[in-house]
């Protein structure tokens, strides 16, 4: 297959709800779809990184640089024989893997619907027909709000919840949440808000039987990781700091965690996600779907991921409506009654795009040459 075009599109998304993590509250989204063509079949892909380098190093903005200047041109006119091709054609950047991931996975989306396949097929999953979804909820005005937010969630079937904590967010709320709902599948993620002095603090955490706590050491780090590792019962799960699956086998050889959250941005795409998921599982490590606030496209994508074997865990894929007054596909991504989201047959990412909400909501569109 040759990709003929590569189109971006920026979008600009209000969240129904802000999202607060220990680096930001987020109420508006900046989103790039990145569009492939090749014989008049085209491809769709979302780039996941944030509207500021505070997640990671990636923001809209350099992600359309890097797109436009770098990934694109070393992809368009290019004859690939796989969607396998892109990440190693896009390798010579350093970092930058939501930018690259957004393209690759577009040409994945493509290969699917040149082959007439759901993309969940095309890239070796159906593992099940139905993905085990969980919340994440961000850092709330009030630990009131809090308690109301879980029960809603609760009440819509979701599997599990994950709470947002910070210094001063943390060991006071898990215990009232716990008071309150003593049974649920309960974790904690700091997005890299903690260091190796704060590790009394957190051994506080394991009073409350959490199912998980996610990225509390820095952004970069894995060593400190393992040595917090072995001073706490719960066991870590590693989102930030495994940006391939190379650093996913340094972390579980070093024990720095005992799960492993795979987000299809923060790993390049399709290609490393699923070698990622092949080392998690070689080594007996669970691994979940992470995500990044995602518009419809993302969304479906993640869901594709999931469906592979060793998603075992509820991932934080959940409906659109929880996070867009209207999402840009058709229908919207919805969760049954007992918290899952049924795998779709369509070809490609299985959902129909709104073109005309996309354009009404575009701030800028480009073509790489
Ligand atoms: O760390 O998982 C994270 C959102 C933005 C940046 C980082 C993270 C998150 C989430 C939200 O937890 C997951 C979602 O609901 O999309
Ligand atoms: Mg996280």
């Amino acid at each position: 297959m040759k990709i003929e075009r590569i189109a971006l599109h920026q979008i600009r998304m209000p969240l129904v709800h802000f999202f607060e993590t220990s680096f930001s509250r987020t109420y508006s989204r900046d989103i790039i779809l990145v569009e492939v063509t090749s014989e008049g079949i085209t491809g769709w892909g979302e780039v996941t990184a944030g509207e500021n380098p505070f997640y990671n190093e990636e923001w809209t903005d350099s992600a359309w640089l890097i797109l436009k200047n770098y990934a694109g041109p070393r992809v368009l006119g290019r004859e690939l024989d796989s969607p396998e091709d892109v990440y190693p054609l896009t390798a010579h950047i350093r970092g930058h893997n939501m930018a690259r991931g957004g393209l690759e996975v577009a040409v994945w989306d493509l290969e699917a619907r040149r082959n007439n396949v759901p993309l969940w097929k095309q890239i070796g999953g159906g593992a099940r027909r139905e993905i085990p979804c969980g919340v994440s909820i961000g850092i709330q005005d009030s630990v009131e709000q809090l308690l109301e937010k879980i029960q809603h969630e609760l009440d819509a079937g979701y599997q599990r919840i994950k709470m947002k904590i910070k210094p001063g967010w943390d060991v006071d709320v898990v215990r009232q949440v716990r008071e309150r709902f003593p049974a649920i599948k309960l974790m904690a993620d700091a997005n890299s808000a903690y260091t190796l002095a704060d590790i009394d603090h957190l051994k506080k955490l394991d009073d409350f039987y959490l199912m998980m706590i996610e990225q509390p050491l820095s952004h970069d780090d894995i060593i400190d990781h393992a040595v917090l590792q072995s001073k706490l019962q719960t066991p870590i799960c590693l989102d930030e700091c495994l940006r391939d699956a190379h650093q996913a086998e340094q972390a579980i050889r070093l024990k720095a965690c005992g799960i492993i959250n795979i987000k299809l941005g923060r790993v390049g795409g399709f290609r490393e996600a699923k070698r990622l998921h092949d080392v998690a599982q070689a080594a007996g490590i669970p691994v979940w779907c992470g995500g990044m606030l995602e518009a419809g496209i993302g969304r479906a994508h993640n869901v594709a991921l999931a469906s592979l074997p060793n998603f075992v865990l509820p991932g934080d894929v959940s409906a659109s409506k929880r996070y867009w007054k209207r999402d840009i596909i058709r229908p919207e991504v919805e969760t049954t009654p007992h918290g899952t989201i049924e795998l779709r047959d369509a070809p490609g990412f299985g959902y129909d795009l709104d073109t005309d909400y996309i354009r009404s909501i575009a701030v800028r569109e480009d073509v790489v040459s």
